[in-house]
């Protein structure tokens, strides 16, 4: 018996952000759900989507899903890269979405059941100065948050990944016709940041998880200045320090600190994570599932990654649409070497358009037990909020030059 796929749609559709999200429906009838946004990028995966693979799924066996995504994968000569992989995964979850509603169970039970009960997730706290960012932190306590992204302010700049001044919450893409820049100052930053990260931990005390993230500005010998004068915060974990590309030179950096490194939130396939893992550079990989080819792909990096004792901790920021964060917790729930969740919360009127069966509590994330991914996509919705162009920022030197952002 097949399940014939007979229809392929894709969504952009911008409620307070731009997603993008694939439809493919089966000649049963059933609609499963991909997402496939790709922050600043959209349109590149709807186009790559509509244009070229969404006409050579028409016909396929849904039921299928690791013989479709090795036809995407190996069956194509152009391989890898976010747009490729982004759009292969969207095709992975509608496909995973498709089987556990055929079968009427949720993801995780297909991927071999619960290995735990629920997923620790951290959030982003955000303050351009200490005031804030302690406030910011507090209230993230208060919402039941057991770990917490501390990002701030750079005395002399004006702008700063991680943080919107005078605003609680960060959203990195700015809409308007090309890119905001952004000045960086790296002597700036490594002075600021462990005054600031050290008196975030006296004032939440010892057992808030505490994370920063660098965002791939400084250079190994920089990120080990960086780590050593932070050893004592006790982070749990220190992330992208340096740009993904130099991953042989964290071989000095891991002989000169304890400090936990997260890793890989760019990264698109096993294959850019291989040298991280394999001198276990790294100890948290944090590809997301759709940008790293949906749940089929992403199981076996993390099923890589457990041999050499790294955790899963994916990327899951809001720029990810709610059919990915479900996604990554079916997986989470399912992977033993699974540690946390990043989780931003959405604006309401995401919600309007993706209904979500997951469930926050006490600090952990939990997919809920719907049938398939567990999220519903109100089309009618999905129209009333157009795509607008959008941009992540750039970063500038202090003398104009670029940095890497
Ligand atoms: C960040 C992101 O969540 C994170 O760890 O690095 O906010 C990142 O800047 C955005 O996802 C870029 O789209
Ligand atoms: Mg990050």
């Amino acid at each position: 018996m097949t399940r014939k796929i007979v229809d392929v749609d894709v969504l952009v559709t911008s409620p307070s952000r731009n997603f993008v999200t694939l439809k493919i429906t089966t000649d049963d009838g059933i609609v499963g759900w991909g997402d496939a946004t790709l922050n600043g990028r959209e349109l590149s995966v709807a186009s790559y989507l509509r244009d070229h693979l969404g006409p050579a799924l028409l016909g396929r066996d849904a039921d299928r899903i690791e013989d479709t995504w090795q036809y995407f994968y190996k069956g194509a000569y152009w391989r890898r890269g976010p747009v490729t992989m982004a759009a292969i995964g969207a095709i992975d979850l509608a496909l995973w979405d498709i089987k556990g509603k055929a079968l009427g169970v949720p993801v995780y039970q297909l991927l071999g059941g619960a290995a735990r009960d629920k997923i620790l997730t951290y959030t982003h706290a955000t303050g351009w100065d200490l005031p804030e960012l302690l406030d910011s932190v507090d209230q993230r306590r208060e919402q039941g948050f057991r770990a917490v992204r501390a990002q701030s302010g750079v005395p002399g700049l004006d702008k700063v990944y991680g943080v919107t001044k005078g605003a609680a919450s960060y959203e990195p893409a700015g809409r308007g016709a090309g890119p905001v820049e952004e000045d960086w100052d790296t002597a700036a930053y490594l002075r600021h940041a462990p005054k600031i990260l050290s008196a975030v931990r006296e004032h939440v005390g010892p057992e808030l998880k505490l994370l920063h993230d660098v965002h791939h500005r400084l250079n190994p010998t920089e990120a080990a200045r960086l780590a050593r004068s932070l050893e004592d915060v006790d982070l749990f974990w220190l992330e992208d320090v340096t740009p993904a590309e130099n991953q042989r030179l964290l071989r000095t950096l891991r002989q000169q600190t304890t400090i936990p490194l997260a890793i890989g939130e760019v990264f698109n396939t096993v294959w850019d994570a291989e040298l991280l893992i394999t001198e276990r550079l790294i100890d948290y990989i944090r590809t997301a599932v759709v940008h790293a080819g949906g749940i089929s792909h992403v199981r076996k990096i993390l099923a890589f990654a457990e041999v050499y004792q790294i955790k899963g901790a994916p990327h899951g920021p809001s720029d990810v649409s709610p059919i990915n964060l479900s996604a990554s917790l079916h997986l989470g729930l399912a992977t033993s070497n699974f540690a946390i969740q990043e989780y931003m919360g959405y604006d309401p009127a995401v919600s309007e358009v993706f209904q979500s069966s997951f469930r926050f509590e006490d600090g952990y994330l939990h997919p809920g037990d719907e049938p398939g991914l567990g999220v519903q996509v109100d089309e009618d919705a999905a129209a009333r909020f157009p795509y607008t162009q959008a941009y992540l920022p750039i970063a500038r030197e202090l003398d104009g030059s670029m940095k890497d952002w």
